[in-house]
């Protein structure tokens, strides 16, 4: 069969600044962390080791354009604009994200560029991070000024990349810093960010910019493991505090009353200001980026919760592990393609059928070498994973939703957080030591599907 993608479908992948730029000054809390306990990451690699995209842009957009790319997104670095979070505009950045940003325009490739993708400047980290107002403000600020510096060439901004995730591992399962587990602190996390991409936003209207503003969330569709109201309420639960914490505010300007009810009775709110509310309202996007890996499963708990214990999610559900569940092993993600199709769905039916756009989609595989064949790396499992999820997508798009797009995590491996480089995403292999770039099958795949805007399966 031949699925056929509507007129100026968005074809790309995306990127972001930690994680490709490298011979950065302003310092971030994974640099601090890192420098501090480098165990934590694998092999001990850390922040430094990047894809040298600073020294590399203009070749790298080139290889953009040889995947048929018309649109890419990756992220500013805050750090490196504001070293401090709050002061002096560095002006090596200004050129830097200028040179980047007009040599994406003239290649045809519109940039989408995210404000924050995980790298909090260490200086807003020592006075509190997200727990703080005041880094609240230096935010709105440091979107402001990317908005006057940029906002007439970018067109697509994006205020954070999966917001969940800093206070998943930040401040209850700590896999980022500052390793906290404090669900009042993680919620105080999470209520700030919202309340900060809700500046931005405000900002960038008020400032009448021709483009648009966005958020990327990553949308974890929850499963019940069966039609049991215990079930279906868990993953109810589940649902609420890790997709709707942030769906709703973004969408609909405002929290889940049975979210805030429930966070409420177990007293865990953060503190709210009577001006929030029309705040929220105010933060409500043009676009959203959906980043989809793995669903999540869940089934009712069947032990009784230890009152001493921290206050957590799992209070309300236990994980599920389905029999028979196909799996990324490297990455230990379940792959389960209809999930993208539901996403959708749930959008099309219950917020309006937003205009959206999968921004990050990907696998994960460790010790790609040995699938070298002639030099280059056959990655078909890569290429089975795209196509089964845009068929899904494709789906989707027929019944009405409002799609606009398929971006893939990641266009060159790079470095991947706690992770480092053991698990490879790129359409392009990366050699670490010799920074030799080359292009793996799934990379020739997608640029023959972006360019005839369509691909067959059977
Ligand atoms: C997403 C992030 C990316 C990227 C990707 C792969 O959550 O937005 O930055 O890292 O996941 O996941 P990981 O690096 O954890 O394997």
């Amino acid at each position: 069969m031949k699925y056929a993608f509507p007129d100026n479908f968005l074809w790309g992948s995306a990127s972001s600044a930690l994680q490709t730029e490298g011979a950065r000054e302003g310092e971030t809390t994974w640099d601090y962390w890192f420098a501090r306990e480098p165990n934590r990451f694998h092999n001990g690699v850390g922040p430094q080791q990047t894809s040298t995209f600073y020294q590399h842009w203009k070749t790298d957009i080139q290889l953009l354009k040889q995947l048929n790319h018309n649109s890419f997104r990756t992220s500013i670095s805050w750090a490196r604009l504001i070293p401090d979070g709050i002061g002096e505009v560095n002006p090596d950045a200004v050129d830097f994200y200028n040179q980047v940003i007009d040599e994406l325009n003239e290649q045809g490739i519109t940039p989408f560029i995210t404000l924050f993708h995980f790298d909090m400047p260490m200086a807003m980290q020592e006075i509190g991070g997200w727990e703080n107002r005041d880094v609240v403000d230096a935010y709105a600020r440091y979107a402001q000024i990317c908005f006057e510096l940029f906002g007439d060439r970018v067109l697509h901004w994006f205020t954070f990349n999966e917001p969940i995730v800093p206070v998943e591992g930040g401040y209850l399962y700590d896999f980022h810093y500052p390793n906290v587990v404090d669900f009042r602190r993680a919620a105080t996390v999470a209520y700030h960010t919202v309340l900060a991409h809700a500046k931005a936003v405000q900002a960038y209207r008020a400032g009448h910019y021709a483009g648009e503003i966005g958020i990327v969330l990553n949308l974890t569709p929850s499963y019940p493991r069966s039609q049991n109201p215990a079930d279906v309420k868990a993953a109810h639960v589940a649902d609420l505090m890790f997709n709707r914490s942030f769906l709703d505010p973004v969408l609909r300007g405002e929290y889940p009353a049975d979210l805030v009810a429930l966070l409420k009775s177990y007293d865990q709110l953060p503190a709210c200001k009577p001006e929030d509310g029309f705040l929220i309202a105010e933060g409500k996007i043009d676009l959203l980026g959906i980043n989809y890996y793995q669903p999540r499963r869940v089934k009712c708990r069947d032990s009784a919760v230890n009152p001493q214990a921290p206050f957590m999610p799992e209070w309300f559900f236990d994980n599920y592990e389905m029999p028979g569940r196909k799996m990324n092993p490297h990455r230990g993600w379940e792959i389960y393609e209809p999930g993208i199709y539901d996403i959708l769905i749930n959008l099309r039916d219950n917020y309006g059928n937003p205009r959206c756009f999968i921004s990050e989609n990907g696998m994960g595989v460790e010790n790609e070498q040995h699938f070298i064949e002639n030099g280059q790396i056959n990655d078909q499992y890569r290429i089975e994973f795209i196509s089964e999820h845009l068929a899904w997508l494709h789906k989707g798009i027929s019944e009405g939703c409002n799609c606009l797009g398929y971006h893939m995590w990641t266009f060159i491996d790079n470095w991947s957080w706690c992770n480092a480089y053991k698990n490879r995403y790129g359409f392009i292999q990366l050699d670490v030591e010799t920074q030799q770039r080359t292009i793996k099958k799934s990379g020739e795949w997608f640029a023959a599907t972006a360019l005839n805007n369509s691909f067959d399966k059977e």
